[in-house]
């Protein structure tokens, strides 16, 4: 069967977007994911990104399979991507209200401003080592700069789930970083049990954080949102950051802030749409 997709990405981050709001079912497997994904027999991206119809009282709902097939919660230049897809299916102009995406890590809610850029309400943190899951910690402590060891090395990292779990290390200099032989490490480390995201942090300043991240599913991306995010909570709970701050990733800048009123997340950046294809 022929599918229509059209190929967008967040800051390098890229995903085939696939219209199915017509069907609860995703209309490609995880297998055929894996093959669409595929950058020299295939499309190529880091994800498959389903606009599938909404649930309760959402607008759409998002399901994502990652390059490898697997299928995270969440996705946050996906999210951008997805609002983008979805204005352009519905014939909308930018700066309308939010969309009520439903996820597998809540109602996420990103609105489309007037500048291209899109704005997402990523909800709260979740900073408990029984929710992200991690062994770090016991499952109701909080995992704070403790101490694993990886590659022959310890590590002081901070746990923080997005929906999706991370695993965040600040450093002195995050290009010194071997990240194609350390994150695959980190994401399947016994300590996380659904494997996890991987970024290393170089604070520039208090509100100008760099980042490189291994992706759980994907390994090396030019940018994960959720990743920045959780990213920019470690940094606060740490000490070594405010609360709003840009992100710095291989494939641009993301703006974060960790609201003191309602303890959500909120992150903006673009989604580009880059071609539309059958395949
Ligand atoms: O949690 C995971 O398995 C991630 N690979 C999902 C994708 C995250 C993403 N990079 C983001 O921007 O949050 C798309």
């Amino acid at each position: 069967m022929a599918i229509e997709f059209t190929k967008y990405h967040g800051l390098g981050n890229d995903f085939i977007l696939i219209d199915n709001r017509s069907s609860k079912v995703p209309v490609v497997t995880p297998e055929r994911a894996i093959e669409l994904c595929d950058r020299h027999f295939g499309i190529g991206a880091d994800g498959v990104i389903f606009a599938l119809p909404g649930e309760k009282d959402t607008d759409y709902a998002m399901r994502i399979f990652n390059s490898d097939g697997s299928e995270p919660e969440m996705c946050g230049n996906g999210i951008r991507c997805l609002a983008g897809f979805l204005a352009d299916l519905e014939g909308m102009s930018r700066n309308q209200d939010a969309y009520r995406i439903h996820t597998l890590a809540g109602v996420m809610t990103p609105q489309l401003l007037p500048d291209g850029q899109v704005k997402v309400d990523m909800g709260l943190p979740r900073l408990l080592a029984g929710e992200i899951p991690t062994t770090l910690a016991a499952s109701d402590s909080k995992v704070i700069n403790q101490p694993l060891d990886v590659e022959g090395k310890t590590w002081d990292v901070t746990c923080v789930s997005m929906g999706n779990p991370h695993c965040i290390t600040f450093v002195e200099d995050v290009a010194a970083i071997p990240l194609e032989t350390l994150g695959t490490k980190f994401e399947h480390h016994p300590a996380f049990p659904q494997r996890t995201n991987t970024e290393f942090i170089e604070v520039v300043s208090r509100d100008y954080l760099k980042m490189r991240v291994w992706e759980r599913g994907a390994g090396i991306t030019l940018a994960c949102g959720t990743g920045a995010c959780a990213a920019l909570v470690a940094g606060v709970l740490t000490g070594k950051c405010d609360r709003l701050a840009s992100v710095e990733l291989p494939g641009g800048v993301l703006e974060i802030e960790w609201s003191e009123v309602d303890q959500r997340v909120y992150m903006t950046g673009p989604a580009e749409r880059v071609f539309t294809g059958k395949v």
